[in-house]
């Protein structure tokens, strides 16, 4: 437990227990998106699967076996091209949660799950989550425990030029 404080006022006894706790936790299996927010029904193009992998002894995390090079970072990235509907299969094979994070877009948890940009891939769970490819670059997809990342849990994903 920690106290943060934001102004004045008290600190609570340390054994306060705020009754927020006890309340039902919301996962994203539990959320939909909104109807202006819903991806299309669409056929899938391209599928790019995500083995999350690696541990915490030998610290070597990465995403299918190979840890992200920053020495040469455009090497071995996941391709799409512009228009695309995208799936990633995420594949969790580690004891870990691992928060996956992709920049440049939001994606969509199943054929109505909500909209976002990070989404908890559970220990030795699977993930599947579909983005329509509609911003031309090269974008990161990290796990965002940042000292995963560093380590190596992290791709590129680049649209054809
Ligand atoms: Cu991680």
């Amino acid at each position: 437990m920690a106290l943060v404080r934001t102004g004045s006022g008290r600190a609570p006894n340390a054994t306060v227990r705020p009754k927020e706790l006890n309340g039902a936790i919301v996962t994203a299996s539990r959320l939909r998106a909104a109807d202006d927010v819903r991806l299309p029904s669409k056929k899938v193009d391209r599928v790019h699967r995500i083995d999350l992998t690696g541990g915490m002894t030998k610290y070597n995390w990465a995403i299918n076996g190979k840890p992200f090079d920053m020495s040469d970072p455009t090497a071995a990235p996941l391709v799409i091209e512009e228009g695309q509907r995208v799936r990633l299969d995420f594949t969790n094979r580690t004891g870990m949660w691992h928060p996956m994070h992709l920049h440049g877009h939001t994606y969509q948890l199943g054929s109505s799950g909500p909209r976002k940009d990070t989404a908890i891939v559970l220990p030795k769970k699977k993930l599947s989550v579909i983005f329509d490819a509609d911003n031309p670059g090269r974008w990161m997809l990290h796990c965002h425990n940042a000292y995963h990342g560093e380590a190596g849990m992290m791709a590129l994903v680049a649209y054809r030029a």
